[in-house]
């Protein structure tokens, strides 16, 4: 994930609480407060990062004491920060100053209480809740421990029902002891958003957009509904496949789809199921696993091979010290949380990924996802503290997976991925099947989780219905359920990284919509004519120049200056992903003519 750690953490300063009281603010014009605060928030980040990198990379307890002592402080500040900037706002200031103090109140992922007890203990949850999601094992019945990715390897190589089964559930008994705890975190959350001025803690994740939080609400849903009936049309063609391979007693041919078949533990990208999905058998290998294994890749070509997309684009390379202190490969001694982020460390002087690099095409493309951060980091590293973020969150999420669409058949064959380059029709089709299965089947789950987190935080979904709440909106939106039954003892949204690392999940719903649309503006301004499937923007500084001017702006402007900077549009928009899809949407049409749809 990206790990700006709340604009009030990016913003941190090291003062103690006296000096917190801002004496200064009544005599200080709104430049002078913005100016200060910034000033202020340096030496404090520093020290707040080092302590949540520490953390993340040697989970023990020693660390969760260092890093909630931390995670108080930024509280403290953030909440300081809050309240006098509150006093400005609507008084008379120049543009880019109104811009500042307007991203001083928008809130962060959790909004500081007030209440210095609040604070210690929303940093302390916090803390908590990450570390045990990073340490999590499952043990089976024999005694044999398996960590996450040892159970997600399961998950997509496994064909066998009752072993998916097996580690489905068994990733699942790691949430269980964080819910009560979850269950707190809502109430200090909704606490530290009312105190920041919003009705609860959904508000103010919906506040980040530059309009108003039911205008965002009903923007998100306006991108769901673009794209809901291919997904749908998806659906069935996998439901349908899955039945012929598992059987019709264990597929049922009208409902939902088991969770535990689809190739991922939570069900979030299905391409992993793609050799069971292959439209035409054996018609242009795209299997970069074990070219990547064959080619003897390691954790370290990896990275460089990602970096070398960015440059032949012309943004500039790494520095020395991202491969001096980034973590890439999985420590064999000790916790890690090992979901990959990357991290802007020391103002952009010493920018970093965590990932434990496995040497396969998943981690490959999530190292480019990473890197995606990284250049936005590197490109508005000069811009006033205030201003380094995404133009939206989406934004941020969305670079690296744009790059990784340029990854065409061309480009991996150049890179020696893979051995020749098929053109056909057939090889279209597989090739866009296999990109359905990861970008078009995340769409409802992208959506889904932050519907559950805003009826948790508005008291919609009561602490008692947690999973029930949780498992109506996967039928709803991906139109899967459990494999077995579940109870209230249960916590399956805490096993999914995001809930216990309280990340807003919409991000990557929109960057999914939007990744499609700075693609084609790109290939646009590469000169690229043809289908839009088939352009890859490798090697075009022009493109990059592009690219490069629009992360530039931080989040400097509203976000549709940036999307129009890139784009020509002011909106987000589904039609680019549609269009992309064209061939594979009427394949799927085809397929489906005479099946019963929908669950
Ligand atoms: O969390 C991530 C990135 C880090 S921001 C690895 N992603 C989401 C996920 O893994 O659930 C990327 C796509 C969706
Ligand atoms: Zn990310």
């Amino acid at each position: 994930m990206l790990k700006k750690l709340s604009l009030a953490l990016a913003l941190l300063a090291c003062v103690t609480s006296p000096l917190l009281a801002g004496e200064k603010e009544s005599k200080e014009t709104a430049k002078e407060f913005v100016e200060r605060i910034q000033e202020e928030g340096k030496a404090l980040a520093k020290e707040v990062e080092a302590a949540y990198w520490v953390r993340q990379n040697f989970i023990t307890k020693d660390t969760a004491v260092l890093a909630a002592k931390a995670g108080e402080r930024s509280l403290a500040f953030e909440s300081n920060m809050v309240e006098q900037a509150k006093k400005y706002k609507g008084s008379d200031m120049d543009e880019s100053t109104a811009r500042a103090i307007e991203l001083m109140l928008r809130g962060s992922a959790a909004p500081a209480p007030n209440d210095p007890k609040l604070q210690a203990e929303l940093a302390q949850v916090l803390t908590d809740m990450e570390g045990q999601y990073g340490a999590g094992k499952y043990c089976n019945a024999d005694g044999e421990c398996r960590e996450l990715q040892e159970l997600e390897k399961v998950l997509r190589e496994s064909r066998d029902y009752d072993e998916l089964l097996d580690v489905w559930q068994g990733w699942r008994t790691v949430s269980p002891p964080y819910r009560k705890t979850y269950q707190r975190f809502v109430e200090l959350g909704n606490q530290g958003a009312q105190d920041s001025g919003f009705k609860n803690l959904a508000e103010a994740w919906q506040s980040g957009y530059d309009m108003k939080p039911e205008e965002f609400t009903t923007e998100a849903r306006r991108l769901w509904t673009q794209v809901k009936p291919f997904y749908d049309e998806l659906h069935c063609h996998v439901r349908a496949k899955l039945g012929e391979q598992y059987g019709q007693d264990k597929v049922p041919a009208n409902g939902p789809i088991p969770a535990h078949l689809l190739g991922n533990m939570w069900s979030q990208t299905w391409d992993n199921i793609y050799p069971i999905m292959e439209p035409h058998a054996g018609v242009a290998s795209l299997d970069v696993t074990s070219a990547l294994e064959k080619q003897g890749y390691d954790e370290m070509k990896m990275v460089r091979t990602a970096e070398a997309f960015f440059t032949s684009l012309g943004l500039p390379e790494l520095p020395e010290s991202f491969y001096e202190n980034s973590l890439i490969k999985k420590p064999k001694d000790r916790n890690v949380v090992c979901h990959a982020s990357a991290w802007d460390l020391d103002n952009g002087n010493d920018p970093r990924i965590k990932q434990c690099v496995e040497i396969n095409e998943e981690q490959f493309g999530t190292l480019h996802h990473e890197l995606g951060h990284i250049y936005y980091y590197l490109m508005y590293k000069d811009l006033p503290s205030v201003f380094k973020g995404g133009a939206h969150d989406g934004f941020h999420e969305a670079i690296g997976d744009t790059i990784q669409l340029s990854m065409t058949p061309g480009y991996l064959k150049e890179k020696g991925l893979i051995d020749e380059v098929v053109e056909s029709p057939e090889a279209t089709l597989n090739k866009q099947m296999k990109l359905a299965l990861e970008k078009i089947a995340f769409l409802p789950f992208g959506k889904m989780i932050d519907e559950w987190r805003w009826k948790v935080f508005s008291g919609e979904i009561a602490p008692e219905d947690y999973n029930k709440g949780w498992w109506d909106l996967r039928t709803e939106y991906q139109g899967i359920e459990a494999p077995v039954e579940r109870t209230e003892a249960d916590f399956d949204a805490g096993a999914k990284y995001h809930i216990p690392g309280n990340t807003p999940y919409t991000r990557y719903f929109l960057s999914f919509i939007m990744q499609f649309q700075f693609h084609k503006a790109l290939c646009e301004k590469a000169g690229h004519t043809g289908p839009l499937h088939e352009c890859s923007i490798y090697g075009n500084e022009k493109a990059g120049k592009a690219l490069g001017d629009m992360l530039a702006l931080g989040q400097s402007k509203p976000w549709p200056d940036a999307m129009e900077a890139l784009t020509g549009q002011r909106k987000m928009d589904g039609s680019a992903i549609i269009d992309y899809f064209a061939p594979l949407n009427a394949y799927l049409k085809e397929q489906n003519k005479d099946r019963q749809c929908g669950w």
